[in-house]
């Protein structure tokens, strides 16, 4: 996953399509709001890890921002299969909708009809084995209201079968269910679909200049993972790394800087008591990664010894754990 924000605006910038989703979904005020009483907080994202536990992402999924938000929809907007989110907030940009680019996984969406109770299927629960329960709920978060829908990621997996138990009681099994679509399950009719749509194709792969290859930063692979810490003279936080870094085991470490005229990296880099080789950072893989015009430091990246990008880290303080998973054993 990735999220890249696509809009940041009043919404009569949307687009007329936009717009009409947007309507259905948030409700919007045209006066702004005076001030804020828990605003400006930076957000969280959790990402399940295989093993059960969570991994916190915001930063690395491009989720940090840090305005005022209240209403928070996750929904596949753009229809190419993986979920999008559209934050109100209560000041400043008051809509951002922040565009799923990472490289898209396998995953169905599940459309339910429901014979029994709401139309909309409000309260039908799927089960699939090894992913878990999930409910159709128009009712998720604050201030908002998210599509009645069930959206399952499958990993590698290209099928999934699913426990539905409608709202009568009733327990249908429907599959396979071929990844890559949005499937239409309607009550009465397993075991097959009644509706499948595949999904549409991915709009934007990935930012232009994102360095989710060691390539991209003109690094050659490793047999080992790779960690590149970013810095720039005087970035103190890229200095409390170094000794840590300095020490690390398992992994091969590459400093990449941006320098001013008339300074070198690897001058710069002594400056912070970094002592792994450092090279100038790539002016497009900077333009990507930065936000705001500037670069967030301290920033680590991860590669693996395929030489993809696994991680982006904010410092160093799980970079242990996440070698581990790349590493296992
Ligand atoms: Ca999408
Ligand atoms: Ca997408």
């Amino acid at each position: 996953m990735y999220w890249r924000q696509v809009v940041a605006s009043q919404r009569q910038q949307l687009s007329p399509a936009d717009l009409d989703l947007v309507q259905r979904m948030v409700v919007t005020q045209d006066k702004p709001f005076p001030s804020s009483l828990s605003g400006w907080e930076p957000k969280r994202l959790w990402r399940r890890q295989a093993d059960g536990g969570y991994e916190e992402v915001a930063f690395a999924e491009g989720f940090d921002s840090r305005l005022d938000g209240r209403s928070l929809v996750p929904a596949d907007f753009d229809g190419d299969g993986d979920q999008e989110l559209l934050m109100l907030s209560r000041a400043g940009a008051r809509l951002q909708l922040f565009e799923n680019v990472g490289a898209n996984g396998r995953a169905v969406e599940l459309q339910l009809g429901s014979r029994s109770g709401p139309r909309d299927a409000e309260g039908v629960e799927v089960r699939a084995d090894g992913l878990g329960a999930f409910t159709a709920t128009l009712a998720r978060g604050y201030a908002s209201t998210v599509p009645p829908t069930v959206h399952l990621g499958l990993g590698d997996a290209r099928a999934v079968t699913v426990d539905v138990k409608w709202r009568s009681g009733r327990r249908e099994t429907f599959g396979p269910l071929l990844a890559g679509m949005r499937h239409t399950l309607v009550e009465r009719n397993a075991p097959k679909p009644s509706r499948s749509e595949k999904f549409a194709r991915p709009r934007v792969e990935q930012p232009a200049g994102w360095p989710s290859t060691l390539g991209a930063l003109g690094l050659e692979k490793a047999e080992v993972p790779t960690v590149v810490q970013l810095f720039t003279r005087g970035c103190r936080p890229c200095a409390d790394e170094a000794p840590v870094l300095a020490k690390l085991t398992g992994a091969r470490v590459v400093a990449l800087g941006i320098v001013a005229e008339g300074d070198t990296p690897e001058a710069a880099a002594a400056s912070l008591g970094i002592k792994t080789p450092a090279r100038q950072l790539p002016e497009a893989a900077a333009d990507a990664l930065a936000r705001g015009g500037e670069l967030p430091l301290p920033l680590l990246l991860v590669y693996g010894s395929d030489g993809q990008l696994k991680r982006v880290l904010p410092g160093p303080a799980q970079l242990a754990e996440v070698l581990r998973s790349l590493h296992p054993g």
